[in-house]
């Protein structure tokens, strides 16, 4: 059951602002508006308005006027809630939006809890779930690739696809149905054969979608960059130079950074989440040992991982260390770093480019963290290499962890459908198979939901969306 009432919020971000906008949405929206707006012409009611209308006028608890404001008139199906909705714009004191906030309380509106207008529209059909999630997702975007990508799921990018493939699964499990109903005339209305194409078509799209996830991840966490090393080599010096803040404890003594430190840096448009991570070491100390373990975790999780080297320590060990990482590294690509060039000096620097040959994969920059010296070449690196590879096939990014769960058991059960039918498993088995796979697939775009789910995805929000 959809709860009727009328619900309010401020929309706009707290705070002063030049103006704010408060929603009011539900049945009674539009009676509530008329009890307090009074229009310059005497007699005229927002009720007798036309949908999608502006008017101005005073907002009034009784004889005292609040503000001058503009109300914006929206009726159902036509509204992004598919309500009735006056959204009221008023200046921005924060005086002003509580007074309106309460004035409207009074006559009969709810406080809206977070999300909730998001929820009533997805609950009126006006979106399906995944187009509800990637509100949140645009409101959150902070960089303009998580926009874009946020920006066209909410339009349906996403989903409609998802739909397709239901909608085609739909009607093969109809025939596979009809045919126990006839077990008996042991006749077949579902075609083995389209049915096998089918399935495999979509095993390849749930494929495809579900390996975009890694891109998907990316673009809206951030490209995961791991910051490793020896201790003492900079390394959170270079994270604090980066982030332009002392976000991570610098000192001389060995072993400072015992956990990982984070944080994202938007860099032209791109954001980057790097990870200072424990200097790697012969250690008996149990607790920098587990800080250890992590940054070994971290440098496996990465897209990019920096190593940083200390230009002062004498070049075998540094080429000992530099083999240490190389170990560990499979496919992301790898930085190395030559720190402290400031005291290491020329004669290190050209030591150390006669040490390394580079891989294919691999880079070497100097710099001096602490002097902030060559980091524009480390950042000219970082963004070469975080240009993103479109998955093939699919223009459509997975970047939700729900959808991508959905999405590898829809693939799970699609499998077994493409197994049952290569091996003949009877009707009933693969109709079995075909109704677990519908509901993964149900499960993205909200066709099947229950009420912890949504509780969970609109909890999310914030109040006024
Ligand atoms: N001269 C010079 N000193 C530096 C540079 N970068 C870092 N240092 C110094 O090196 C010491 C260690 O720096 P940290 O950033 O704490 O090193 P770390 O790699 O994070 O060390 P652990 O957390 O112990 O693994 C500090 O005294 C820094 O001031 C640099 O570019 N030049
Ligand atoms: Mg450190």
């Amino acid at each position: 059951m959809i709860d009727q009432s009328t619900i309010c919020a401020i929309a706009t971000s707290p705070g002063v602002g030049a103006i704010a906008t408060i929603r009011l949405s539900g049945e009674n929206a539009i009676q509530i508006a008329d009890k307090v707006f009074q229009s310059p012409a005497k007699n005229k009611k927002l009720a007798d308005q036309k949908a999608n209308t502006l008017h101005v006028g005073t907002l009034r608890e009784e004889a005292e006027i609040i503000d001058e404001v503009v109300a914006a008139l929206f009726r159902t199906p036509h509204s992004f809630t598919g309500e009735d909705v006056v959204e009221l714009t008023c200046h921005g004191s924060v005086y002003i939006q509580q007074r309106i906030l309460e004035l409207l309380l009074k006559n009969g509106a709810r406080m809206a809890r977070p999300g909730e207008f998001t929820q009533r529209a997805f609950l009126n059909g006006k979106m399906d779930l995944s187009q509800a999630e990637a509100v949140a997702d645009l409101i959150a975007s902070s960089n303009a690739s998580n926009h874009k990508m946020a920006l066209k799921q909410m339009r349906g990018g996403f989903s409609s696809e998802i739909k397709k493939l239901r909608d085609q699964l739909l009607h093969f499990i109809a025939m596979v149905e009809l045919e126990l109903d006839f077990s008996e005339e042991d006749v077949e209305f579902a075609d083995r054969k389209q049915l096998v194409d089918l399935t495999e078509k979509i095993e390849q799209l749930l494929h495809q979608l579900a390996s975009s996830f890694k891109l998907g991840n990316v673009l809206k966490n951030g490209v995961p960059v791991a910051i490793v090393g020896e201790t003492n080599v900079g390394k959170s010096t270079l994270l604090n130079a980066i982030l332009n803040e002392e976000k991570a404890i610098v000192s001389d003594i060995h072993g400072t950074t015992r956990d990982v430190i984070e944080d994202v840096v938007n860099i032209d448009g791109t954001a980057f989440r790097f990870f200072d991570t424990a200097g790697i070491r012969e250690t008996v100390d149990q607790i920098e040992n587990m800080g250890i373990e992590r940054s070994y975790s971290k440098l496996e999780q990465a897209e990019i991982v920096l190593l940083v080297t200390d230009l002062s320590n004498p070049i075998d060990l540094i080429r000992q260390r530099v083999e240490l990482i190389r170990e560990r590294i499979q496919d992301q690509k790898l930085i190395i770093i030559g720190n402290k060039a400031d005291i290491g000096g020329n004669a290190k620097i050209k030591e150390m480019l006669d040490a390394f040959s580079l891989g294919e994969n691999e880079d070497l920059v100097f710099i001096s963290a602490k002097m902030q010296q060559n980091l524009e070449a480390l950042i000219e690196l970082l963004k070469e290499n975080a240009e993103l590879q479109q998955p093939e096939g699919t223009d459509v990014i997975v970047s939700n962890i729900r959808h991508f769960e959905a999405l590898t058991n829809a693939h799970l059960a699609v499998a077994r459908v493409i197994d049952g039918l290569r091996n003949g498993i009877s009707g009933d088995f693969l109709a079995q198979d075909i109704r677990e796979c519908l509901h993964f697939l149900g499960e993205i775009t909200g066709e099947i939901s229950n009420d912890e789910v949504l509780g969970h995805i609109f909890k999310n929000f914030c109040i006024g969306k």
